[in-house]
């Protein structure tokens, strides 16, 4: 009807296009607690073939709002009766204006902002299978729908339910001061409760609780990751898509020292300098509205810190996570679901568009130092910034035919460090634990360079993050501003079946175990991964299949790195004992053993 005025709009048109082409006779859904009111939209791609209604029920609570002594603590569920509006998305949770390419998460903002929403397809296949979205942000930005990611595309081609969710974020979700006081993790226990929500109520909407499959990415994946090794999770999906992120990436979880830091960092800030962890809930409780936490808990805080990445993440507090995740992949602690792990050929340009900012169409060039700089600041935070690990890494990853000349461009080295370490290899460490406990693993490898990049330049590449615009379906959707191929409409279709038959029949190939499979639901074969064939998907126009993930670089992380930093720190402890004890007039001779001090 407005469609020709909304083009003018720009960047928008295609979400409004999607989103509010309501018809006159509302859906309605009847649960427990009571009627829901939802609203008719029409998916209208380029090709009308794949065209179809959707009802969407926008803004459902599943929470109270978790204000006043409720800040800070665990989710409790929320009671309603009656009816419920369900029309327009729900407020998003407070967080910082933090530009990602295009798009910025836009308001209205309030702490009441823990919701779902409910993509239906119409007319609807019977007991659908349901895919559940946590979104991405670094635990700190993001909302379950962002203006331009309506999961429409999916519910439509996908002939699935799509569920999203908004989940407390930064120290709202993730402060914690690492004791029984405020353990943290309240962000993962709300998406907990909004899997618990799904399980209860999905039924209503003809959804089937027993074939849920969730799937997120970075910090969205993180959380997976996280939900796959969190005991109290066990049970509510059966299938867990990681893309880009799992719960043994460096980033995914703050150790409790840095935790407890952050929160009482965070509490100075905001005027809460307190010496108890009971004064210092207090006091964050009692502050009035959200900006004054929000305008502290990142810039601010960090500068406060002397550094670091993302202040507050899911914390190890023995109880939601119980043990370092890497020790619970060690004991196979990990909870029975079939999983897709997979990440970007370019994941580390990510890092490297702040570095550059003024490289806009040309690819910056990359000297020996800034590489060094770059690598020692990145792993300096996350794993260790000894002379020596840098320089390991620079062997492995540097361009040999030019090692020491003025114009060697380490700029793709640089990019694959930082991917590799942030996302590659610890989904390597994921999938080989999650298939030595047992679990159906499948893994992707996405190396298409999209057309339109959702953060990036050109020279970005296949950057963290562009997986999103053919999970959503971006390709299908005509807009002024993005342009695609019609491979890529092909590639992102394929893509969405492939992770809705995960939730279908817990085999991507599959879209359905008792029938014969139709001939055009038929998607290119994508092996299971083994410790042996270490197969991938190419997620690629090709959706070719290939052996082994970086697979050396891998090993070097995972096996070899570790090893070197344990030695790098033992010789530094003992030069400093040495040096101690030539201070105090003695010998440092005699005290280290060879074992214990290995020559620098
Ligand atoms: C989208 O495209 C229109 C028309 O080309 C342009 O005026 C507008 O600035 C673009 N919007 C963005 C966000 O790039
Ligand atoms: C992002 O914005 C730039 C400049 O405003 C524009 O050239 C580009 O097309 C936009 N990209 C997307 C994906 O909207
Ligand atoms: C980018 O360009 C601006 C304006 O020319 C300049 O002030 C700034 O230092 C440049 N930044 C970098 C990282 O080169
Ligand atoms: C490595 O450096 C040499 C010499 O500068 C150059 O010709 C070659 O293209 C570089 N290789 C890569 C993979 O960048
Ligand atoms: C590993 C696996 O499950 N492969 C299946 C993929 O899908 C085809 C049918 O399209 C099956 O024949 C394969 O067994």
């Amino acid at each position: 009807m407005k469609i020709m005025d909304l083009k003018s709009v720009g960047v928008l048109c295609l979400v409004l296009a999607t989103a509010l082409a309501a018809s006159d006779d509302p859906p309605v859904v009847t649960t427990s607690q009571g009627r829901i009111i939802g609203t008719r939209l029409e998916f209208s791609p380029t090709d009308p073939e794949l065209g179809r209604s959707v009802d969407a029920y926008l803004g459902i609570p599943y929470a109270e709002a978790p204000v006043g002594p409720l800040r800070f603590k665990p989710p409790v569920a929320k009671s309603w009766s009656g009816e419920l509006q369900a029309t327009k998305l729900g407020n998003r949770c407070p967080q910082p204006v933090f530009p990602m390419g295009n798009f910025t998460v836009a308001g209205p903002f309030d702490e009441d902002c823990l919701c779902v929403d409910v993509i239906v397809p119409q007319p609807l296949p019977s007991n659908a299978a349901v895919l559940v979205f946590i979104h991405g942000g670094a635990y700190m930005i993001g909302a379950g729908i962002m203006a331009e990611m309506y999961p429409t595309p999916i519910a439509s081609v996908g002939d699935v339910i799509v569920v999203t969710m908004n989940y407390r974020l930064g120290p709202f979700g993730f402060l914690s001061t690492n004791d029984d006081v405020v353990p943290g993790n309240m962000g993962l226990l709300d998406q907990r409760l909004a899997l618990e929500w799904v399980r209860d109520n999905i039924k209503a909407f003809g959804g089937d609780p027993e074939r849920v499959a969730i799937f997120g990415e970075s910090a969205g994946a993180g959380s997976v990751g996280l939900h796959m090794v969190s005991p109290g999770s066990a049970g509510l999906f059966r299938g867990a898509i990681l893309e880009s992120g799992d719960a043994a990436a460096p980033w995914a979880t703050t150790p409790d020292v840095a935790a407890r830091r952050a929160a009482f960092g965070l509490g100075k800030l905001v005027g809460c300098e307190q010496q108890t962890s009971e004064e210092l809930l207090e006091c964050l409780q009692q502050i009035e509205g959200f900006d004054t936490i929000v305008e502290n808990q990142y810039e601010k805080l960090l500068a406060e810190l002397g550094g670091g990445l993302i202040p507050f993440a899911p914390v190890v507090d023995g109880k939601v996570i119980p043990a370092d995740p890497n020790d619970l992949y060690e004991q196979g602690a990990i909870n029975d679901a079939v999983a897709i792990v997979g990440a970007l050929a370019d994941e580390g340009m990510l890092n490297l568009l702040p570095v550059f900012p003024n490289s806009t169409d040309e690819a910056p060039f990359v000297d020996s130092d800034t590489f060094d700089a770059v690598v020692k600041f990145n792993l300096g935070s996350m794993l260790s910034s000894e002379p020596i690990v840098i320089e390991a890494v620079k062997m492995m990853y540097g361009n040999a035919s030019c090692y020491g000349l003025p114009d060697c461009d380490y700029l793709d080295s640089l990019s694959q460090v930082l991917g590799d370490v942030m996302f590659v290899c610890s989904g390597d460490k994921t999938a080989r634990a999650f298939t030595k406990a047992g679990r159906q693993v499948y893994r992707y490898f996405m190396t298409h360079i999209a057309t339109t990049t959702l953060l990036g330049k050109k020279w970005t590449k296949s950057i963290h993050g562009d997986d999103l615009i053919f999970v959503m379906g971006q390709p299908l959707i005509p807009s002024v501003n993005w342009t695609f191929t019609e491979d890529e409409a092909r590639m992102s279709i394929q893509t969405i079946k492939y992770w809705a038959n995960l939730a279908k029949t817990g085999n991507p190939n599959l879209s359905s175990l008792d029938a014969e499979q139709r001939e055009e639901e038929k998607l290119p074969e994508w092996p299971l991964f083994t410790l042996e064939e270490l197969a991938y998907k190419d997620l690629s126009v090709s959706m070719s299949n290939g052996r082994g993930i970086k697979a050396k670089e891998c090993l070097m992380w995972n096996e070899f790195i570790p090893k070197l930093i344990q030695v790098a720190e033992e010789a530094k402890e003992c030069q400093a004992k040495d040096v101690r004890e030539v201070k105090d007039g003695e010998a440092g001779e005699g005290t280290c053993t060879e074992e214990t001090c290995p020559e620098q």
